[in-house]
């Protein structure tokens, strides 16, 4: 089996749905984290300065959404053609937008800004995609009414949206709900949040 080295911060983040394919996948890897004290000496030795980053045997591959569709086709969870592949992707980067909309908060400093970002994210920018993800997952998954890697970006991608706004997003979405269970029940995944609260 190649050998896998994660490299991200000591967060879930956009490290998290890789971690979560590479245990559902049976693939061991090392998690390594890096304390953001040690980031600058890291920085400029990264293609595009930015984490997640994923080496396999040796070989470094770039963006997370691109590392966790590699691991899909590697373990037939990409879609079964190219329509498939499609959906899926066109999922992800909803979500990716969806993030883009929130990425401001790291950057705001004023209190009472932030605080009115938080709340227009939550009231409404995302229950626009959350409803949509909702009733596409009627199906019981986020593309193809199969398991995808859209759901382990997503539900993964959800859990640290919860955390960022620091509310509860999901509650009244239940075929989201019931997708969360699902996923986070796989074997492998199970295990790996047990370890990882
Ligand atoms: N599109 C990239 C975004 C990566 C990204 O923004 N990484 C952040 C952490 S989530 C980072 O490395 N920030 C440190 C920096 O930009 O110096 C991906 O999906 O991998």
């Amino acid at each position: 089996m190649p050998s896998y080295t994660l490299t991200y911060f000591n967060i879930k983040g956009r490290g998290e749905p890789i971690r979560w394919l590479l245990s559902y996948l049976k693939k061991d890897f090392e998690d390594k984290r890096i304390a953001p004290q040690d980031w600058p000496k890291h920085k400029d030795s990264i293609l595009f300065g930015k984490v997640p980053v994923l080496d396999v045997d040796g070989k470094r591959l770039y963006q997370s959404d691109a590392i966790c569709r590699y691991l899909a086709k590697e373990g037939n969870l990409a879609g079964d053609n190219s329509l498939e592949s499609q959906e899926i992707d066109a999922i992800v980067g909803s979500f990716n937008d969806l993030l883009g909309a929130v990425s401001p908060l790291w950057k705001i400093t004023d209190p009472k800004e932030k605080e009115e970002l938080k709340d227009k994210l939550k009231s409404t920018v995302i229950p626009s995609y959350f409803k949509i993800y909702d009733d596409v997952a009627k199906s019981g998954y986020l593309a193809n009414g199969k398991l995808s890697w859209a759901d382990f970006f997503i539900i993964a991608g959800q859990g640290t949206l919860e955390f960022v706004i620091g509310a509860d997003l999901i509650s009244g979405y239940p075929n989201l709900v019931a997708l969360r269970t699902k996923i986070t029940n796989l074997p492998g995944v199970k295990e790996w949040i047990e370890k990882h609260p």
